[in-house]
């Protein structure tokens, strides 16, 4: 079922300029020829880096507006803190908390999804203008959200995720973390096909920071190529990376007496982890500032653009190769395949 899907998935995408981009692009959404930057506005009180920031619907209006202007493609609107840990909110509370906002931004011309596991939150993030479903739980939380999804027709991402934020931590235990995030997420989007979405609207992430140490995620993020294609050779899916201010971050960068480096803090090394997912073939970064990640993702489009730039590298290298020896030749250049990471 997979192979299908994940053949279903590659025909019904569209490409973007042959040569040029070489990503995967997604119906309905933006496709500058480079990773997409999702802007962050979490209209929640308890959120781990931006709680209680945004939780004013004009707040997270102006909030959702300043993204987009520093360079956010879209803004992801949510409703319900994923923190670790954190208890769940009232479906009632979360609508109230997202629609004003989404109807806003949606009308002001941005491109905005909706950060929800509930399916009656989505159908109403739709109906406002969202154009995209983030689902953290990938379909698991709520056994309505295929059938919403399938019927609207909208793109849907699809995160790895073993359960609620009150106990993910408990379910961080991998043998082979890359393995087994594809294995799941595989077993999601084969539901997800099986219950009539579209795969080519099919969007995966591997759900850094949920139910993962810290080892897990740096696995996930090196190993980015294999997740895109869900371990096994097909296609590749679009990739989203949600690595923006997690904690893990922190620990990489804390003081020399161990204290983690704070959020606020950490929006550099956000940026570098933007470059580097971007640079792998990420379709979409996730973060919580805009501008810095808006221009590693375009420097990173230029690296990959050079790397596949095949004439121009081709006859540097045959210079090179007739004045060195055969085993200094350079390496060919990467095949151009038209996916995701790798
Ligand atoms: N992380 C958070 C919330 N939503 N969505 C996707 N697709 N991927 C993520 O990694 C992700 C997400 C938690 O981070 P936040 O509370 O800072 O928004």
């Amino acid at each position: 079922m997979t192979g299908d899907a994940q053949a279903a998935a590659e025909s019904g995408r569209a490409r973007q300029r042959p040569g040029a981009a070489l990503l995967p692009v997604v119906r309905g959404l933006p496709a500058p020829g480079r990773c997409l930057v999702m802007g962050v506005v979490n209209v929640t009180p308890d959120s781990f880096s931006d709680g209680g920031k945004w939780l004013a619907a004009d707040a997270a209006i102006s909030r959702g507006l300043e993204l987009a202007a520093q360079g956010a493609d879209i803004i992801d609107v949510g409703g319900e803190s994923t923190r670790p840990g954190a208890g769940r909110t009232s479906a009632a509370e979360e609508l109230s908390r997202v629609g004003p906002v989404i109807t806003e931004l949606a009308a002001a011309g941005l491109t905005v999804s909706v950060d929800t596991m509930r399916a009656v939150v989505a159908e109403a993030a739709l109906a406002a203008g969202a154009k995209l479903v983030n689902d953290v739980s990938g379909g698991l939380a709520d056994p309505a959200m295929y059938r919403l999804v399938a019927a609207a027709a909208v793109p849907y991402v699809v995160m790895h995720w073993r359960g609620h934020s009150s106990n993910m931590r408990d379910l961080a235990h991998y043998r082979d973390v890359v393995g087994e995030v594809c294995d799941e997420l595989r077993q999601r989007v084969d539901a997800a096909a099986g219950a009539g979405i579209d795969p080519s609207l099919i969007v995966i992430d591997p759900g850094i920071g949920f139910a993962k140490l810290p080892e897990h995620n740096w696995a996930l993020l090196a190993g980015l190529p294999e997740v895109a294609r869900l371990g096994g050779g097909g296609p590749p899916f679009p990739v989203l990376v949600g690595a923006s201010r997690k904690s893990f971050i922190g620990r990489l960068l804390a003081a020399e007496d161990g204290t983690p480096r704070p959020f606020a803090d950490s929006d550099d090394a956000t940026i570098a982890l933007t470059a580097l997912a971007a640079a792998a073939g990420a379709w979409c970064t996730r973060v919580h500032a805009a501008a810095g990640n808006a221009d590693a993702v375009r420097v990173a489009a230029q690296w990959r653009r050079a790397g596949q730039a095949g004439p121009a590298r081709q006859h540097g290298a045959r210079q090179k190769a007739s004045s060195q020896p055969a085993s200094s030749q350079p390496e060919p250049p990467p095949r151009q395949d038209g996916g995701g990471p790798g």
